[in-house]
C-alpha cells in the first residue's frame, strides 16, 4: 500500500491507496483549528498579522503530523505501506537551525515531535502563502536581476509576496541573527519529508518553483536569484530533487511509535498544487482543473513553461514531467464564508440560494468578489465592491459573488489560452451543487467532480505508487474517474448574459482599481 499525505492550510490529510485491488484503503485527516485548539489557528494560521504578514506555528503542524499517525496507526495496519510520498501549501517556508537534522535522525519515541524539534527552528513561526507582506523585496529583487520579465523567464513567476524567495530576504533583512542562525530553509513540504524521514529531504521541482529560486529550464537553483534574494542563500537549500524519486526510508521514530515498516521508502514532497494535479488524473495537458480551497487555483498541464504578461499566474513543475500552469486566487473559501457568516446563513442556504437565483440581467448586477488583499488581481481590496441594480437580497448577493468569483477566474486565465473544454473541480467547496454549476455555467462547459475529498493527498499517494514501479498515467485512470452522476452540464441559454457579464465585470474590475 502507499501512502500520500498533504500538509494544507487548514489541515493535515492522507490517503492510502492500494492499486493491486485500485482502492482507496483508508483515509484520515487533522484538523488544525478543531483538533488542535491550543494553537489558536481556527483557520490554519495565527490570525491578527500586521502589515500583511500571514504566519502559521509550524509546531502545529508537527503535532498534527503525531496526531495523524496515531488515528492513522489505531485504523489501518500501517507495517503494509511500502512507500510514503508528500505535498504541502505552497510558498510557505520553515527556518532550523544547524542541530535540528540530528534532533530529527535521534527522535524518542517516549517523546512528542514537537517536545524534541520545537527547540530546533531557527524561526518561531512560518510565513505562509496568504502572506502579502514582501512587496519591497519584491521590488528589490526585480532591480537586482533587471526587471520582472528576467525573473519571469528564469523562475516561471515575476516576484510575488507570498513566494519563499522575497519572505526569505525580508527575514534577512529584519533578523539578521535569526537568518544566520538558521542552517536550512524547508518548505513545508519538504519540512513534512524530512520529519518523517529523519534525515534532510530536498525541496522538489513542483514545489521549488513557487520560491522565485528556481531555474525553470536547469531545474536547478538559479544563482542570480539566490545572490539577489539573501547572503549565503545557497547554502542553506539543498538541491532540488523530482517527488517520484525516494530519497530515504521512515525514522525509527515512526516505526518505533506507528508501526510503519522500517524500510518503508519516503519520496521528497511536492506542493499542493502539482499533488492536485496528478490527483485529479490531468498530468497529461487537456483537462483543466479548479480547485475551491481555501484559496482558489486553476491549473493545467502545459507542454511548454508558458508565462502569464500580466505577471499574476505561474509556471510550476508538473510531477509527472514537464510543466503546469497555476492561478491562485487568495479570496476562495474565505470569501465564501465571509458572506456566509455576514448572512448568518449555512452552506445548504447558500446552496439552494446560489441555484434558486435566476440570471437575468445580463451582468448588471455584479460583485468583485474580494474580502481583503487579492493577488489575482493584485490589489488591496478590503470589501467587496458592488454595483447591483436589483435590490440586493442575500439571494442576489450569494449568487453575485460566487459569479464575481468564477468571472475574476475567466478573465484571468485567458492568457493560458486554452478554452476549458471540461473541467475538473476539487476542493472543500466543490462539493456544494450550487457552487458547482455556476462554475460550469459561467465557463460554459461540462463540469466533472471527483469522488475523493482530498485530491493532493489522493495525488501525493499516486506519487509513492509511481515511485514504487506503478505506472502514474495508468494510476489516474484507475484512481482519477469522476464520479458519473457528478456531471454536471452548463445552462447554455445562459451562454451570452455571462460574455456580457464578463465584459461588465472586466470595465468594473478596471475603474476600481485604476480609481
Ligand atoms: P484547504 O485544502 O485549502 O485547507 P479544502 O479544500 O479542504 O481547503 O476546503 C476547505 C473549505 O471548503 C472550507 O474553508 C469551507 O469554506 C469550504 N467548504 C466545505 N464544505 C463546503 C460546502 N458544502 N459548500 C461550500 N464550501 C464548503
Ligand atoms: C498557490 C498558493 C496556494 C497554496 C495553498 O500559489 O498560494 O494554492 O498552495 O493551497
Amino acid at each position: 500500500m502507499f501512502l500520500g499525505l498533504d500538509s494544507s492550510t487548514q489541515s493535515l490529510s492522507a490517503v492510502i491507496i492500494d492499486p493491486a485491488n485500485g482502492q482507496i484503503a483508508a483515509s484520515g485527516s487533522v484538523n488544525f483549528g478543531m483538533d488542535l485548539p491550543d494553537y489558536g489557528a481556527s483557520s490554519g494560521f495565527i490570525p491578527g498579522g500586521k502589515n500583511g504578514e500571514v504566519h502559521a506555528d509550524p509546531r502545529m503542524w508537527l503535532d498534527a503530523l503525531d496526531l495523524l499517525f496515531k488515528r492513522l496507526s489505531e485504523a489501518v495496519d500501517l507495517s503494509r505501506i511500502e512507500f510514503i510520498a508528500g505535498s504541502g501549501q505552497q510558498h510557505g517556508s520553515v527556518y532550523v537551525r544547524e542541530g535540528f537534522d540530528e534532533a530529527a535522525m535521534n527522535l524518542d519515541p517516549s517523546r512528542s515531535l514537537v517536545e524534541q524539534l520545537g527547540k530546533e527552528l531557527s524561526r518561531e513561526s512560518s510565513p505562509i502563502w496568504m502572506d502579502t507582506s514582501t512587496g519591497v523585496e519584491c521590488v528589490e529583487i526585480t532591480s537586482a536581476l533587471g526587471g520582472a520579465a528576467e525573473v519571469c523567464a528564469r523562475s516561471g513567476s515575476i516576484a510575488v509576496e507570498r513566494f519563499t524567495g522575497p519572505q526569505i530576504r525580508k527575514f534577512s533583512k529584519t533578523d539578521p541573527a535569526g537568518y544566520a542562525a538558521t542552517a536550512r530553509i524547508h518548505l513545508v513540504s519538504s519540512f513534512i519529508a524530512s520529519v518523517l524521514a529523519g534525515k534532510p529531504m530536498p525541496i522538489d521541482f513542483g514545489d521549488g518553483s513557487g520560491m522565485n529560486l528556481l531555474n525553470l529550464a536547469e531545474l536547478d537553483w538559479d544563482s542570480k536569484l539566490l545572490a539577489a534574494t539573501a547572503p549565503g542563500l545557497g547554502a542553506k537549500l539543498l538541491p532540488p530533487a523530482s517527488c517520484l524519486t525516494p530519497q530515504g526510508t521512515v525514522s525509527a521514530y515512526f516505526s518505533t511509535k506507528y508501526g510503519i515498516s522500517s524500510s518503508c521508502r519516503v519520496c521528497p514532497f511536492t506542493g499542493d498544487n502539482p499533488a492536485s494535479l496528478v490527483g485529479m488524473g490531468a498530468t497529461t495537458p487537456g483537462q483543466v482543473v479548479i480547485s475551491l480551497g481555501t484559496s482558489d487555483t486553476f491549473f493545467a498541464a502545459m507542454a511548454e513553461p508558458k508565462t502569464d504578461p500580466q505577471g499574476f499566474g505561474h509556471v510550476f513543475g508538473n510531477p509527472a514531467g514537464g510543466f503546469m500552469s497555476l492561478i491562485c486566487f487568495r479570496n476562495g473559501s474565505l470569501a465564501r464564508e465571509a458572506l456566509r457568516d455576514e448572512l448568518g446563513a449555512d452552506w445548504s442556504a447558500f446552496e439552494k440560494e446560489a441555484l434558486a437565483a435566476t440570471v437575468d440581467s445580463a451582468g448588471k448586477n455584479l460583485t468583485l468578489p474580494f474580502y481583503g488583499a487579492e493577488i489575482t488581481p493584485r490589489h488591496d481590496f478590503e470589501i467587496p465592491v458592488t454595483h447591483f441594480s436589483d435590490e440586493p437580497t442575500p439571494a442576489l448577493r450569494i449568487r453575485s459573488l460566487l459569479e464575481g468569483q468564477f468571472l475574476n477566474m475567466k478573465l484571468h486565465s485567458e492568457w493560458m489560452g486554452v478554452a476549458a473544454e471540461r473541467i475538473r473541480l476539487t476542493g472543500g467547496a466543490s462539493k456544494n451543487d450550487g457552487i458547482a454549476q455556476l462554475v460550469a455555467d459561467v465557463f460554459q462547459a461540462p463540469v466533472e467532480r471527483l469522488d475523493v475529498a482530498n485530491s493532493a493527498a489522493l495525488g501525493a499517494a499516486l506519487i509513492a505508487a509511481a515511485a514504487g514501479g506503478h505506472d502514474l498515467v495508468g494510476l489516474e485512470g484507475i484512481f482519477c474517474k469522476p464520479a458519473a452522476e457528478s456531471l454536471l452540464l452548463p445552462d447554455t441559454s445562459l451562454a451570452g448574459n455571462y460574455s456580457t457579464a464578463l465584459t461588465n465585470f472586466r470595465k468594473l474590475l478596471e475603474q476600481t482599481i485604476n480609481g
